[in-house]
This record gives structure tokens, sequence and C-alpha cells, in this order.
């Protein structure tokens, strides 16, 4: 495994297996140095009745002049929810500064799921998000985040010509590529691609009877990990649908807030 360097900016959700408790434990799992940048430490994720929320926005301004000394550069990037819009700016000064020559940047933008924004999110984050990824290699958007992203309607029934529109109008707000994420067509899941011949890929897999949270954070994760070893698009969108597939069968009903990833990393070792 080469010794790639990759920083992942998102929250730190302590209670919640979602954001850096995941991509921390799955990057470093495929033999990455990964470095975190937290954006927020909160006391759990926004699904929880109550939280509570620590903005780390200023305290970049002490981290980045002590990178900048020590001379820190990445070879990739890993955003997932960053919670407030002047991060973006700040995500963008990381790239900026920080980046090693050929870098991957890769964009969950992490703000709605099933139609609608999460907890905390307006249209003015949503507007700064479909600014930052412009400046994305890939980015990863479920439907719903690509339907705010575009000013698409939201739709819960869809066709392939829907799906090839959304991602069309993605390309208009980035130079990287766009890979939809929970595509549902003929009662299967997965990840539509656009190819750079305007054509769409899909990597469709079984469509589970449940629906679990931080199961992005964790596609995000191996799908990077993997595309960062040199898989394909496809096969980083394969790999990492059949984890969270796994992850789902392996999580009990009752464990409401998460998926138990960790059993399934484990069962992956060496
Ligand atoms: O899994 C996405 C996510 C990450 N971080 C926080 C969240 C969510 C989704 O709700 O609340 C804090």
């Amino acid at each position: 495994m080469d010794n790639k360097k990759i920083l992942t900016i998102q929250d730190l959700s302590c209670v919640g297996q979602c954001s850096l408790t995941v991509a921390l434990p799955i990057l470093s799992a495929y033999g990455y140095e990964t470095c975190v940048l937290p954006t927020a430490v909160l006391s759990n994720h926004t699904m929880f009745k109550k939280w509570s929320y620590l903005d780390l926005t200023p305290e970049l301004d002490n981290i980045y002049p002590v990178w900048r000394e020590n001379g820190f550069r990445f070879d990739a990037f890993l955003l997932g929810y960053l919670g407030k819009a002047p991060l973006m700016d700040a995500a963008e000064r990381a790239f900026d500064e920080f980046s090693a020559k050929d870098r991957l940047i890769v964009i969950d933008p992490v703000f709605a799921d099933n139609g609608k924004l999460y907890g905390g999110f307006d249209m003015d984050y949503v507007r700064a998000m479909a600014h930052l990824v412009r400046r994305a290699d890939i980015i990863l958007p479920n439907m719903t985040e690509a339907c705010f992203l575009t000013g698409t309607e939201y739709r819960t029934e869809y066709n392939e010509e829907y799906v090839k529109g959304l991602l069309s109008s993605l390309k208009k707000l980035t130079v990287g590529i766009p890979v939809v994420t929970g595509v549902e067509l003929d009662g299967k899941i997965g990840e539509a691609i656009l190819k750079e011949d305007g054509s769409v890929s899909y990597v469709m897999g079984e469509k589970l009877p449940v629906s679990k949270h931080g199961t992005g954070d964790i596609f995000a994760s191996v799908f990077t990990a993997e595309y960062l070893a040199g898989k394909t698009l496809e096969q980083a969108s394969d790999s990492a649908s059949v984890f969270v597939q796994d992850c789902l069968r392996a999580t009990p009903e009752e464990h409401f807030y998460g998926v138990v990833f960790e059993r399934i990393l484990k069962g992956r070792r060496g």
C-alpha cells in the first residue's frame, strides 16, 4: 500500500457512527495516513433529538498558519459535513495552500436526504456548496442533494432520462465527475456516474428494506480509499456499495442511529 496522505474535512460527532468517527478508521484501515480537520464538535449527530454544536471555524485561523510553517501537503482531500457556509472558503484555502502535486479532491456535499435538508441547513448553505463543488475532482451527492444543488424538482419516481438530466446539470457546476448515490431504478439501488463522453454508467445493487444513518459517510470513505488505490469509478462505487450493504445486514434493527461498520471493517482485515 502506498503512503498517500489524506486530509478529511468534516465534523466530529462524538456519538453516532458518522463523519470523522467513520472516515478516520476506514481510511486508516486501507493504509492511508489520515489527517483530520474537524469543522465542528457535536455531542452526537443531528438525527438524535438533541445535540450540542461547537463551530470550529475560528480555530482554522490558528491551524492554517502552523500547517503552513510546517509545510504540510496532502495527496487527497475528502470533504463531508462541513456545517456552516464560511467553511466553504476555509476548505478552498486548504486546497490552495496544502495540496500536494496531482492531489485528488472528493466532495460529498452532506446536507440533505429523502427530499429534505438536514437540521441546521438553509438555501444559503446549498448555494455555497454549489459554488464549492466547482473545485472537486469527484462529487458524491445523493439524489436529494443533487436536486438541491441544481434546482431540480425532487421526485421519488423517475427514469434514466431524469437521472441523466440531473447529472448534466451537476456537470455545469464542477470541473469534476458527478457520481450520484442512492439512485433507485427497476427495484435496485446504486450510483450513476457521468462519463466523459456524456453517457451514464450505472452501478446498481440490491435494495435492502432498511436505511440507516451514516451510510453515506461510509460510502464516501470506502469509495475514496478504493479510487485512490487505482480502482475505476465503477469498481470504487461497487466496493463502497457492497461495504454499505454488509454494514446494513450486520446491524440489529434496534440499533437505530447508525450501522455497525466496525464489525465489517474488522472482518476485512489482513
Ligand atoms: O452522516 C451525515 C452527518 C454528519 N454529521 C452530522 C450529521 C449528519 C447527518 O445528519 O448530523 C453532524
